[in-house]
């Protein structure tokens, strides 16, 4: 079924639909504010209330984990009355689901992992558990199935050797893969990594690990990656290389928007609310590889925020996003900066390197080394602009 933006959209820039399809998490906006030192400052919400007021704002979509709709432990048929009503304010509102995803952390039993716990059973109650929701993620027309596997991991590394927790992901991936081709679903997936926090250590912990992962699979086709800004920030890694490796690979299918700072726990800021120039030539790099998926933020509302303050933040998120990837092309269309990135060579990184048979006269070459290392880049006049263009001096 094809959606209509709701009217509001944000960032309509041809009339008919959103340019950018900014979505959230049911348990972004809906999350109370709990934290490992305290509990819950805000209300639970409605998922339908979170419906309208995220399709009142400018939002496209919504995405969900299964039991953020669904209360684990209910009865079948208080499952269909509950899908039946989200449906329904999903077809009012004309939102679409981004993304959809299984809780494989939060049950007692995942305490070991999910589909790398030691225990067998676990394992194939995991797999159980998210085809499951892959059923209703079909249904509410998901365009992509995210795992994050923030219980598999280790703190005592003793535990698991880590080759045969590789291949136990490995096959829970592929035994997924066959169910949702063999039910003719058009849905993909999509490896979210983090390198720690729950567990001590989690295995595909960054985007690199998860792509490679992503090659040994039986369907490589159908998986891609969900790269997190916190996730890879917390690692102390560049977000948008990492972005940048994904889009290379042709498998981003998905994006995790949000802010966190180096060297802490996973904070799941607002998006843009920490290094606004990292994010900057993030979002510079979506906006010019022309990525047209989801944009989800997986963030939430500072704990000292009451129930107006989660739309506070909603809002930030959109509008910070729309407004870098305005300040992008206003950045690229500068012609000091177009001057400035012909003197830094950053167009000639475009060309091939050699062409064709050059071995004689590339090793003539390596005699100039000492002539070439007389040039300079440039580099700090282009960065500069950068910066300027970002405190709206230019
Ligand atoms: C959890 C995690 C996120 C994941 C979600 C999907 S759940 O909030 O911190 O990064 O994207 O399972
Ligand atoms: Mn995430
Ligand atoms: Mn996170």
């Amino acid at each position: 079924m094809t959606r209509t933006a709701p009217a509001a959209a944000l960032d309509q820039r041809d009339g008919s639909a959103p340019r950018h399809r900014f979505t959230f998490g049911l348990w972004t906006v809906g999350n109370p504010g709990r934290d490992p030192f305290g509990g819950p400052t805000r209300e639970v919400v409605d998922p339908v209330d979170s419906v309208h007021k995220l399709a009142e704002l400018g939002a496209w979509g919504v995405s969900l984990h299964d039991d953020d709709l669904l209360p684990w432990g209910i009865p079948l048929a208080e499952r269909d009355r509950i899908v039946k009503r989200f449906k329904g304010a999903l077809d009012e509102t004309g939102l679409g689901v981004g993304m959809a995803t299984t809780n494989l952390f939060g049950h007692a039993a995942f305490k070991d992992g999910a589909f790398t716990s030691n225990d067998r059973k676990v394992r194939r109650a995991a797999i159980g558990k998210a085809m499951n929701f892959i059923d209703t993620a079909a249904e509410l027309g998901a365009e992509v199935y995210v795992f994050w596997g923030g219980r598999e991991g280790t703190e005592a590394g003793v535990a698991k050797d880590p080759r045969d927790a590789l291949e136990r992901y490995r096959e829970a991936i592929d035994v997924l893969g066959d169910y949702v081709v063999d039910n003719g679903y058009d849905l993909k997936f999509a490896i979210e990594p983090k390198p720690n926090e729950p567990r001590g250590d989690i295995f595909l912990p960054t985007v690199g690990h998860a792509l490679h992962f992503v090659s040994t699979l039986k369907r490589p086709e159908l998986v891609g990656v969900n790269p997190e800004v916190a996730h890879e920030t917390m690692a102390g890694l560049s977000f948008h290389h990492a972005v940048g490796q994904a889009l290379w690979a042709d498998k981003l299918f998905h994006i995790d928007l949000n802010a966190q700072r180096i060297g802490r726990y996973d904070q799941d800021f607002r998006f843009g609310a920490e290094d606004l120039k990292e994010t900057f030539l993030l979002v510079r790099l979506l906006e010019r590889a022309g990525y047209s998926g989801p944009l989800a933020f997986d963030a939430h509302s500072y704990r000292n925020e009451n129930a107006d303050g989660v739309w506070d933040f909603v809002r930030g998120c959109m509008s910070t996003y729309s407004a870098l990837a305005d300040r992008a092309a206003h950045f690229d269309a500068l012609p000091e900066v177009q001057e400035a990135m012909e003197a830094a060579s950053v167009a000639e990184l475009a060309l091939n390197t050699v062409d064709g048979d050059e071995a004689e006269a590339l090793k003539d070459e390596a005699w100039a080394l000492d002539a070439l290392a007389e040039r300079g880049y440039f580099n700090e006049r282009l960065d500069q602009l950068l910066v300027d263009v970002l405190l709206g001096v230019r």
